[in-house]
């Protein structure tokens, strides 16, 4: 397993229903470094370009719209395999069908309120946090708890 980057994202119903603090916990506390974090109102054309591969579903012009509501919480996470272990954090796509435990099987009840995005390959993670961050945004750091998460 290698050291990885994801794009996690809060979006606006996260925002808008206080669950912030709640949901940055999980990936916090689960031991993963945070590289980069801001509230931000995604204009049209960005989440145009981040959801691209999903141009031609019916429900995109749905989904721009649900995503560029309100502000989100852009957050870049790094560590060993951190790609797959936050979409499991996360939970599936609907969030019925998310298990407990789950941000969404905890705390959403349809897809189109999923409060939350999680990139889905490492190759995603790049682009994304590439596209979601400018220069300057994102911080080099050592984490004093290193030691006692990793060997
Ligand atoms: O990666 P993930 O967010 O779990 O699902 P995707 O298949 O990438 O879809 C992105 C986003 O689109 C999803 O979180 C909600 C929305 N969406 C929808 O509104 N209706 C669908 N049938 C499928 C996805
Ligand atoms: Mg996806």
């Amino acid at each position: 397993l290698e050291v990885e980057e994801t794009y996690i994202m809060i979006k606006p119903d996260g925002v808008q229903r206080c669950l912030i603090g709640e949901i940055i916990s999980r990936f916090e506390k689960k031991g993963f470094k945070l590289k980069g974090l801001k509230l931000f109102q995604c204009p049209q054309e960005l989440a145009q370009e981040h959801y691209k591969d999903l141009q031609s579903k019916p429900f995109f012009p749905k989904l721009i719209n649900y995503i560029t509501s309100g502000p989100v919480v852009c957050m870049a996470w790094e560590g060993v395999g951190v790609v797959a272990s936050a979409r499991k954090l996360i939970g599936v796509t609907n969030p019925l069908n998310a298990e407990p435990g789950t941000i969404r099987g905890d705390l959403a009840v349809q897809t189109g309120r999923n409060v939350v995005h999680g990139s889905d390959s490492p190759e995603n993670g790049k682009r994304e946090i590439a596209l979601w961050f400018k220069e300057g945004e994102l911080c080099e750091w050592t984490p004093v708890l290193e030691p006692w998460l990793t060997e």
